[in-house]
């Protein structure tokens, strides 16, 4: 199974996030690209798609904000990294504002996603792993993995979030879709809801989504994941959340995961797609889940024995020292 990553992935390293009221320790470090590395065999390069797979979904100026915001920060005097303050709330004036200040609300959902000099450098390489990912298997592999860090669930056409930039399975999906696969899946079983995902394909009756995930009434990012959301317009159906209580272990994660493969299966894509988080590891440092490193050999060969073709991409995983071999094992099971 071909594997990428880009040593370029490493650089975007915020130090700190807002959380619960106070400053912490950023939880999605550099370390997590090593430990993912670490637990697989070699990596390749990804290939250069350039940018336009990436504003087949993005918005041109939100893209052009993750390029330029952090200077633009650093010249009006701010320190550290990029981190908006003020959010424009639902049905707010969708205002052509040009101050920095006002921009980092407008791009973001949250405080918890710094943007940093290198933020754009690692995320861009992080989607190409994921498009080289799609290449292996668009050319015949049954799987292939693109290793992503910066994750990218959480980020939706015009906004960033929940640690996330780009969406890299999104890209990944209407990429896909351009080379003429009339339909995707994308089933994310990382433990917070990939509200990015399903915003962008929200009334698209094309790209499937399906999420296994922490119940939204007690976790990240609350406004998005409950079960009654399931698409709109000609993407009415196409959405299934499934989310579970704090403390679920294999035996309810893995049937949540079966009742999101069944609907996969009955939607025939030519393509799945696996939003793959390891923070669904009972040893997590940020959630609540009990998933052993065994389980997720088990739940990759349930994805497996669907047969579809699958590209495998990286989103959350704090417990650095487990990563590598909570990778490894969900990697085996294919
Ligand atoms: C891709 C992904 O898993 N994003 C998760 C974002 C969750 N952010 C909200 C939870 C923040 C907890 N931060 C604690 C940091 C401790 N150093
Ligand atoms: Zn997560």
């Amino acid at each position: 199974m071909r594997l990428f990553f880009d040593p370029r992935q490493m650089a975007h390293a915020p130090n700190q996030e807002m959380h619960n009221g106070a400053f912490v320790p950023h939880a999605e470090t550099p370390a997590r690209a090593q430990a993912m590395c670490s637990g697989v065999p070699a990596t390749e390069t990804p290939t250069d798609h350039t940018e336009a797979p990436i504003l087949r979904v993005h918005d041109a100026g939100y893209i052009e904000f993750l390029k330029t915001a952090h200077a633009r920060w650093a010249a009006a005097g701010r320190p550290g990294d990029v981190m908006g303050y003020v959010w424009p709330v639902v049905g707010r004036r969708a205002l052509d504002l040009t101050r920095i200040d006002a921009l980092a609300g407008r791009y973001s959902m949250d405080s918890s996603t710094p943007l940093t000099a290198d933020s754009w450098t690692s995320a861009y390489w992080s989607t190409q792993c994921a498009l080289s990912a799609l290449d292996a298997v668009l050319s015949g592999d049954s799987a292939a993995v693109g290793l992503c860090r910066p994750p990218g669930h959480h980020a939706g056409t015009d906004y960033l979030g929940g640690y996330c930039f780009i969406n890299h399975a999104a890209v990944a999906a209407q990429a896909a879709r351009d080379a003429g696969i009339e339909r995707v899946a994308i089933l994310d079983i990382d433990y917070h809801h990939g509200n990015g995902t399903q915003d962008i394909f929200w009334d698209r009756g094309d790209v499937f989504y399906a999420s296994v995930h922490a119940d939204p009434a007690t976790d990240f990012p609350f406004y998005w994941g409950h079960a009654d959301e399931t698409g709109e317009g000609e993407g009415a159906g196409a959405t299934l959340n499934l989310p579970l209580p704090q403390g679920t272990g294999i035996e309810a994660f893995r049937a949540a995961q079966a009742t999101a493969l069944e609907a996969i299966a009955r939607f025939d894509p030519g393509l799945l797609i696996v939003s793959f988080g390891a923070d669904t590891y009972a040893g997590d440092p940020i959630a609540n889940f009990a998933i052993q490193t065994p389980d997720y050999a088990v739940l990759a060969s349930d994805i497996a024995a669907g047969g579809l073709p699958t590209v495998v991409l990286t989103e959350g995983g704090y417990a650095v020292d487990k990563l590598g071999e909570n990778l490894a094992s969900f990697l085996r099971g294919f």
